[in-house]
């Protein structure tokens, strides 16, 4: 007999009867309520707090299903979060927890025919005020980020009730698998992968079995296949040795090869897919402080990426199609890690896959963040069960770089009044989960490479990760945060930068989603509520008077926005790249959006790139050359992640305002992937006033990849109109120009992606740009901006 599934269409109903609705599951009761028409498209102006008080409601779900035996299991998972499944009005589970996954007997709550199945929801936020009032002492959170209070009392991600980019809705729902399936003697409980690497590899695989009886498991790894006797409970080991192994590595460095894994026993069946290769996470003591390098197969990685949130704010509206596009974005942008931040959920087993399969490596936190929380027996017992369901679910991964505690909650305790007056008590509670979780964790895969907190000096070490760039992994948020300007970024050389990040605003079609015409302007009541960060558009804004002469209008506000967040995270990277050695990772904050709003992502929310990201692809690429500003001097700096020395042509130019290239030096170079090499430098004053760095650079018989510097802010070069011509050829896009024409930027009116996009355009070098329409048969309009065009008062450009 097969499972029987229990999605599909649901009843939801409010405890007080006000409202009955349609819902579909999996999925969230938010986004239910918005299709029945209860409540308006919460993404849209300021729907938002229209739907707040759906989260202070008690709910139910219900539905009818038959059986015609009752000997069955009950299945749900990420079950959010408080709940209490009924069966033909027996309580049968009450769960408590987001991240786990429950399967239990129901066979005594079951009849043959009709049954009814009743899910209770208490209010999120009555419950975890409940919980608030009733711990020994106050457990606090980050009121700033979260309207809704008390995200750290409930498993659940934390993001939920509100974040400096999210929405606060608290949805509730259930959004993994929901079914009845045969209870059986045997079952295969969880399936242990190791691996071990020597001359030959090895691949262990453990096979747990719970229930009663004996029985014959089958256990296929790359074509071949062992029997194995199970006696219950028990396990039983089978190791296969793979001859020429074809090693895994993450993109960029070698390719993704998986070998089929697969158990047996009766009709059950689990498969998994197992990438060959050994990851280690490297932070010995050395003469700066502590390292921090991930190393792959034993190569040290140098690690570019992002951070990941959830790929939506309503669960509803997540499928694994659109989160694939997601990581496709980052891995075609040359990023190589994703770092799965705290606030969010353990992602569903289809992304760890689609990372397998991209080669994309994962920093794994686990799921708290920028709060203290709760270290009672009970809280500490869930945890751990959640914890060991879920590494035991995502350890054998490939991508799987590290297990990190949490994010930021060591920097928490300097938060808030109560654990600034008594630091004791707080950190003996952070580390008794802190310790619990590093438990769990390595209990159950015991070679998890595992990280205490981000940032995090190191083991045992409670300092400040946000200004000590000498050990560990740091978060490095003085430019944003604390309004210091993009040079600021050089004054450190972080181990490992695993947060930095500038705001932008989302690009114009993703405004246009959620603001009306009236509504286009950034003091708008809509748009100052689509920005989370309290004076995030003021520092937006006041960033533009620093670099640039302010722009006309809105439109060209929010092209110049994005020009400046990538210019402020182009410089953060390319100088932490040139610290190559000492720094080996750089993951910007944020790679996506969970709705449309003004945030530090790189793409937008639905997936479109963002300028940043366009500038990210260049800034990632394996081989790149940059400028390092020294004192009255001008190094410029070649960096290559490639495993292989690789040769390298350098040039670099004075360019006027009008379009004149002077020769400066040029220079042919080997690198090797170990560390930077300063290619050539030159005095500042080179450069005259009015004329900028133009610097371009090949591996031999390439094409040139041409980038600038300007010594001094954009303002205060008077440019002369470009006179940017476009030849449009359907989705093809010639650009020419007589003056040089900085951050030239193509919008389209539908969705899609661009070749490139706020580019430099040289006189005498035509640039072309293609536009890949998400829909081929869309008819395509384009506006062109840059830089001249968005602060001299000029009209954009307009294509066919
Ligand atoms: C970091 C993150 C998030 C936050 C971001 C921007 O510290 O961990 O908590 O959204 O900063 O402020």
């Amino acid at each position: 007999m097969t499972a029987i599934d229990l999605s599909g269409v649901w009843t939801l109903q409010d405890s007080v009867g006000t409202y009955t609705a349609s819902m579909a599951l999996p999925g969230d009761a938010i986004s239910a309520l918005h299709t029945a028409g209860v409540l308006p498209d919460p993404y849209w102006g300021r729907n938002e707090y229209d739907c707040r008080w759906v989260a202070e409601r008690d709910w139910v779900i219900a539905r009818a299903f038959e059986v015609d035996r009752t000997d069955l299991a009950l299945v749900l998972e990420e079950v959010d979060t408080v709940a209490s499944v009924r069966i033909n009005g027996t309580v049968v589970l009450t769960p408590n927890n987001a991240f786990r996954r429950y399967r239990i007997d129901v066979s005594s709550a079951l009849k043959l025919g009709e049954n009814r199945i009743e899910i209770a929801f208490p209010s999120a936020v009555r419950v975890a005020a409940e919980r608030q009032a009733a711990q020994p002492f106050p457990v606090p959170y980050q009121a700033d980020n979260c309207p809704i209070p008390n995200p750290n009392m409930l498993r659940k991600p934390q993001c939920d009730f509100g974040w400096d980019w999210n929405i606060a809705l608290a949805p509730f729902g259930i959004y993994g698998a929901m079914r009845l399936e045969p209870l059986q003697p045997l079952r295969i409980d969880r399936l242990a992968v190791r691996q071990a690497h020597g001359a030959d590899v090895r691949v262990y695989v453990t096979v747990h079995v719970s229930g009663s009886g004996r029985g014959t498991v089958d256990v296929t790894f790359n074509g071949t296949t062992q029997s194995l006797l199970v006696e219950s409970p028990g396990t039983a080991t089978a190791c296969f040795t793979v001859a020429d192994p074809q090693l895994w590595w993450p993109a960029g460095l070698g390719d993704q090869p998986l070998y089929d894994l697969a158990a047996t026993l009766g009709d059950q069946v689990e498969t998994r897919q197992i990438g060959l290769r050994q990851i280690k996470l490297v932070t010995e003591p050395d003469e700066i402080g502590a390292g921090f390098a991930i190393h792959v197969n034993d190569a040290p990685v140098f690690c570019k990426g992002a951070n990941w949130i959830p790929a939506d704010a309503l669960p509803s509206r997540i499928t694994p199609g659109k989160t694939r596009a997601l990581l496709q974005s980052a891995v075609d942008a040359n990023m190589n890690m994703i770092r799965v931040w705290g606030g969010g959920r353990f992602e569903p087993n289809s992304f760890y896959e689609t990372c397998d399969e991209l080669g994309l490596l994962v920093w794994q936190d686990l799921m708290f963040a920028c709060a203290l929380y709760p270290s009672d027996e009970d809280f500490l017992a869930e945890v751990d069960i959640e914890l060991r369901e879920t590494v035991a679910r995502l350890h054998h991964h490939a991508c799987l770089a590290l297990w990190c505690g949490d994010n930021e909650n060591v920097g928490a305790l300097t938060w808030f009044e109560e654990s600034r007056r008594d630091r004791d008590r707080y950190l003996a509670a952070y580390d008794r989960l802190n310790h619990a979780s590093e438990r769990a964790v390595k209990d159950t895969d015991p070679e998890a490479n595992w990280w205490p907190s981000s940032p995090s000096r190191g083991r045992l070490d409670f300092g400040d990760g946000w200004h000590d760039d000498t050990a560990g992994d740091m978060h490095f948020w003085s430019v944003w945060h604390e309004g210091r300007d993009f040079d600021h970024y050089r004054d450190v050389a972080p181990r490992f930068c695993s947060e930095f990040g500038f705001q932008s605003y989302p690009s114009l079609d993703q405004i246009r989603s959620f603001a009306g015409p009236d509504d286009l302007n950034i003091a708008a009541p809509v748009l100052e509520s689509h920005q989370k960060n309290q004076g995030g558009n003021a520092r937006i804004a006041e960033t533009m008077f620093r670099y640039f002469r302010f722009p006309e209008g809105f439109e060209n506000f929010v092209y110049l926005s994005q020009v400046q967040q990538a210019l402020a995270i182009k410089t953060a990277v390319t100088h932490w790249r040139a610290q190559k050695p000492r720094c080996m990772g750089t993951l910007y904050w944020q790679l996506n959006d969970t709705w449309p709003v003004c945030s530090w992502s790189s793409l937008d929310y639905g997936g479109g790139w963002k300028l940043l990201h366009h500038a990210a692809r260049d800034f990632f690429a394996p081989v790149l050359c940059t400028v390092v500003p020294q004192e009255g001097q001008l190094d410029l700096v070649v960096v290559s992640d490639a495993r292989a020395p690789k040769t390298v042509e350098v040039e670099a130019f004075a360019l006027s305002m009008t379009g004149e290239m002077r020769v400066l030096q040029s220079h042919r170079l080997t690198v090797t992937p170990d560390a930077s090499v300063v290619v050539m430098s030159f005095a500042a004053a080179a450069l005259s006033e009015t004329e900028m760095l133009v610097y371009r650079w090949r591996e031999p018989g390439d094409a040139w990849t041409t980038d600038h510097y300007a010594p001094r802010p954009y303002k205060t070069y008077d440019l002369p109109e470009p006179k940017l011509d476009a030849a449009f050829d359907g989705n093809e896009i010639t650009l020419q120009s007589t003056r040089p024409a900085f951050f030239a930027s193509i919008e389209a009116n539908v969705p899609g992606r661009f070749s490139q996009n706020g580019i430099l355009v040289l006189p005498g070098a035509p640039q072309r740009i293609t536009f890949h329409p998400n829909d081929a048969k869309a008819t395509t309009h384009f506006t062109l901006r840059h830089l001249h065009s968005a602060t001299y008062g000029r009209p954009p450009l307009q294509g066919p």
